[in-house]
């Protein structure tokens, strides 16, 4: 039977307007980002299962933590088409029109223990941004281990850190797709400017999720 019209991995909506975070980040990017990458990536990782039914019924952070379990042919392909999907889909609900600014709660709290202070705590996460060569990812995440403190990461293209054991709590697209029509070259005035739109009440929602260590980090 014939049933390839069935796509099992779906585009989701962004959750507001793509001007709705200008002057930040402009429509125009939004709208391609969304649009056109995000869609591929979603388009090509059905593609690259739609020949083995038995992956169709997993969640794509399932391959993603699964990756050995994936027929060698088509590894790369789901690695980087699942992060890539995994990975925005994190990303436009880290992000608000309605910013509050900054951290509050337990989250706040966890940051200053970790990093000394907010401030301290951006300025990391920007110099980690600023350093990646390439396109990849920061990450504000969780550690399954060291007494399960708070930590800076990066991962290049579309790598998640839940494969090595950590929680994401926060994530910002380092990829020049996500910053090149408005601030070309300028990579730190993008990453500056990001924490303007940065959605504290879901990271708040997300770092309480870490409590549990049986939940889905998707
Ligand atoms: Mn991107």
């Amino acid at each position: 039977m014939n049933n390839t019209t069935t796509m099992k991995h779906v585009l989701p909506p962004l959750p507001y307007d793509p001007a709705a975070l200008e002057p930040h980040i402009d429509a125009k990017t939004m709208t391609i980002h969304h649009d056109k990458h995000h869609a591929t990536y979603v388009e090509k990782l059905n593609k690259a299962i739609e020949p083995y039914p038995e992956l169709e019924e997993r969640s794509a952070s399932w391959l993603l933590l699964n990756i050995d379990k994936i027929p060698e042919v088509v590894r790369t392909a789901v690695r980087n088409n699942a992060g890539g999907h995994v990975n925005h889909s994190l990303f436009w609900k880290a992000m608000s029109p309605k910013s509050k600014g900054k951290p509050s709660g337990r989250l706040a709290d966890a940051i200053a223990r970790d990093f000394g202070s907010f401030e301290r705590f951006k300025t990391q996460f920007d110099q980690a941004g600023a350093d990646l060569f390439g396109s990849g990812w920061t990450w504000l995440a969780r550690s399954s281990h060291d007494g399960r403190r708070l930590v800076i990461l990066s991962t290049a293209g579309h790598a998640n850190p839940m494969v090595t054991g950590h929680f994401p709590i926060l994530l910002n697209d380092v990829w020049e797709h996500a910053y090149y029509l408005k601030y070309q070259n300028r990579r730190p005035d993008y990453l500056h400017g990001w924490w303007s739109v940065v959605d504290w009440d879901e990271a708040a929602r997300r770092f309480e999720r870490s409590e549990d260590p049986n939940a889905n980090a998707e």
